[in-house]
């Protein structure tokens, strides 16, 4: 099967491009790079040493006899570039990673905001828009986010995607009907993930474009079997206040002594997957694509939810890191509750990594052995929901 990573430099998209690869499918990259550029913009670096794109695929080549193509490309950007791609490559699948995934960076600016909406949605439609020009039936495999439904319920667990609801006719008669179950946006870059859903959902009607969807948690760990052949090969690890996701951010902080960063009370629930179960989800979505006529195939890619203080008591408790409960730079809920389904990836055989198995090998095997290249000034998160409220700074609101 040929497959196409749009974003397949970033977190997510390279280790998976590696998996797919090994795992004997044909594999071809599209990137602007983007990840890299911004990493300039905030001069801060991944902690694990990055390799340049054509680096990091001689390696692979080398290591595994197989080749990855690597196309510069900005899909949010040039429209032709894409088509021409696809018609020329012809492949079965899409994969789309390539949004701007981070909600503090989506929030810092105007400016921020304007970049996120542009680029994701324009990346979103201009591929959809490309494939139907194209005349392929190609399968897109969609990283979306659990963010999409907010993080609470009417006490039921989050459904996979779609909610039933009953609504009362004029005739006072009581009908049964499925919906998307209704967008709740936490910050800029969630808001763009309920939008693609839209364009997803429109396209599959209009076009029968064939389309699975997967709302994923909060990824944490680094590396995969294949990310781990050799360190040129590493995953990106993110631990700035920007890009940094809390659990890594955590065990980073662990390791360089920084009081563990809890926003708030740290009642937030979240849902949380590891890397390597991220790869492995994205294969079984391309293993069970949609047939043409189905409606958007929707999965919630997570494996576990955890509250944020007990994470941060979890990693002070195997490591002697002490706990900073600082004020949170976000509007969000304080406390909340979540349950999650996720049936239909253990149904085709997912296994979880649990945070009880790899979260100390993740201390020693990254977190520890990087710590040096960690600039503690890029630590706090000062990228404010609400600007205009004059926020504590977090250093004097350490309690
Ligand atoms: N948090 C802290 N301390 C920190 C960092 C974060 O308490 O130092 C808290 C946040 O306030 C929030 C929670 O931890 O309540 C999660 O924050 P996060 O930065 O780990 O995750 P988030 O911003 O939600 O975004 C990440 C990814 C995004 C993905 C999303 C899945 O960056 O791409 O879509 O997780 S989900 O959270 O399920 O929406």
């Amino acid at each position: 099967m040929k497959v196409l990573v749009l974003g397949g430099d970033g977190f997510c998209g390279w280790p998976t491009s590696l998996h797919l690869s090994a795992q004997g499918y044909e594999v071809a990259i599209a990137d602007n790079l983007s990840r890299r550029k911004i990493d300039v913009e905030l001069e801060c670096e991944s902690l694990t040493p990055i390799r340049p794109m054509g680096e990091r695929l001689g390696v692979w080549e080398e290591l595994s006899g197989n080749r990855i193509d690597f196309h510069n490309i900005n899909v949010a950007e040039n429209y032709r570039q894409i088509l021409d791609l696809l018609i020329e490559w012809q492949p079965d699948a899409v994969i789309h990673f390539a949004e701007q995934r981070a909600a503090p960076y989506s929030m810092k600016s105007s400016n921020h905001k304007r970049y996120t909406v542009d680029n994701n949605l324009n990346a979103t439609n201009n591929l959809l828009a490309a494939i139907t020009e194209s005349g392929l039936d190609i399968h897109v495999v969609h990283l979306g986010t659990m963010g999409v439904y907010g993080y609470g319920t009417a006490g039921m667990q989050i459904p996979e995607g779609y909610l039933t609801v009953k609504v009362e006719t004029e005739e006072g008669e009581l009908v049964e009907q499925e919906i998307l179950y209704p967008p709740n946006p936490g910050s800029i870059y969630h808001l763009t993930k309920t939008q693609d859903q839209l364009l997803f959902a429109f396209y599959n009607k209009n076009d029968q474009t064939r389309v699975t969807d997967l709302h994923q948690g909060i990824v944490w760990g680094t590396q995969t079997a294949e990310t781990r052949m050799d360190e040129r090969l590493i995953n990106r690890f993110d631990y700035d206040g920007d890009y940094g996701t809390v659990l890594n951010r955590f065990l980073m902080q662990s390791a360089v002594g920084y009081p563990l960063t809890v926003h708030g009370t740290g009642g937030q629930t979240r849902a949380f997957i590891h890397i390597q179960d991220t790869v492995r989800c994205i294969q079984l979505a391309l293993e069970n694509p949609p047939e043409k006529g189905d409606r958007v195939n929707v999965y919630n890619q997570m494996t576990e939810t955890h509250r944020v203080r007990d994470l941060a008591k979890m990693v002070a408790g195997q490591t002697g890191a002490e706990i900073d409960y600082v004020q949170n730079p976000r509007a969000e809920a304080a406390e909340n509750e979540l349950h999650v389904r996720n049936d239909r990836f253990l149904d085709l055989g997912l296994q979880p990594t649990t945070l009880s198995e790899g979260l100390m090998e993740e201390v020693t095997e990254i977190a520890d052995k990087y710590a040096s290249r960690c600039d503690t000034s890029k630590i706090p998160c000062t990228s404010l929901w609400r600007p205009q409220e004059n926020v504590v700074p977090q250093q004097e609101s350490r309690r």
